[in-house]
């Protein structure tokens, strides 16, 4: 197993992804032949669950993409069971600490680097017992940074062994530093970013932003961020659908396109 945005991250390559909020196995196919480079699987707000898992990571199996998810909570059991079933990287919610940030490093590898119990169920069937030998250097551990605790102690947090990077959640960091959500041109979202920015180049981590645009995922890119998302299956579906509407009625498609949401 070879986590080529992982790859492309240590070899300082921008990299895009989509957001997956939605059960399909068929749309997940489609979008892993897109050329994208990571497609993230959200079991926080996404419209599926555990079991949507176990289907949607083997429709895209062997597809020259990288699996990540999004768990619903910082535990050893939700990180463990999404690695199991193939997830190569884990994008980690409201970490607000160094332990918290500690705690998810260790439910990623196997002893002695962490505490990751051992069963790779769908990996195994992949790559057999091979995968335990390169399982801790593939697994890209990525703890969420977007509450105002969070924040506080980036520093701390990016400098914990095994995280690879930090990830923005700009909506939710919004709400912890207590201005308007989606506010993003505040100056304190801003510093914010910066502080953020600054604590990765420090330890040397790749920085992540979460995209509610296209627009804003290549400013993201341009503006110091690693990788970043472009968009969810669900706001390309929506933008495509709207652009496409408007221009059979003799509308203008990128005003129809640029309705904002999820
Ligand atoms: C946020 O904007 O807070 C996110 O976590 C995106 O889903
Ligand atoms: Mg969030």
């Amino acid at each position: 197993m070879i986590n080529t945005a992982l790859q492309h991250w240590r070899e300082g390559k921008p990299s895009l992804g989509i957001w997956i909020n939605l059960p399909d196995i068929h749309l997940a196919e489609t979008l892993a032949r897109t050329g994208v480079d990571w497609l993230c699987f959200d079991l926080q707000h996404g419209l599926m669950d555990y079991s949507d898992l176990t289907r949607l990571l083997p429709a895209i199996c062997g597809q020259p993409v990288t699996p990540l998810v999004r768990v619903a909570a910082n535990t050893p059991d939700q990180i463990g069971k999404v690695l199991d079933v193939g997830a190569e990287g884990v994008i980690v919610p409201m970490v607000n600490s160094a332990e918290e940030a500690r705690q998810a490093a260790a439910a990623c590898y196997y002893p002695p680097q962490g505490q990751r119990s051992c069963g790779p169920m769908r990996p195994a069937m992949v790559s057999g017992i091979e995968y335990l030998a390169h399982a801790n250097a593939q697994i890209a551990c990525l703890p969420m940074i977007e509450t105002e605790e969070g924040l506080e102690n980036v520093e701390e947090i990016a400098a914990v062994e095994g995280v690879d990077g930090l990830f923005v959640g700009p909506m939710d960091l919004c709400y912890g530093l207590g201005i308007a959500p989606g506010d993003f041109g505040n100056p304190r979202f801003k510093e914010a970013i910066a502080a953020i920015i600054a604590a990765c180049q420090k330890h040397e981590r790749v920085v992540g932003m979460f995209g509610y645009s296209a627009e804003m995922a290549h400013e993201s890119l341009r503006n110091g961020f690693h990788f970043a998302s472009a968009g969810t299956d669900i706001s390309f579906f929506r933008s495509g659908v709207s652009r496409g509407l408007a221009i059979a009625r003799g509308e203008n498609p990128d005003e129809a396109a640029a309705r904002g949401g999820y």
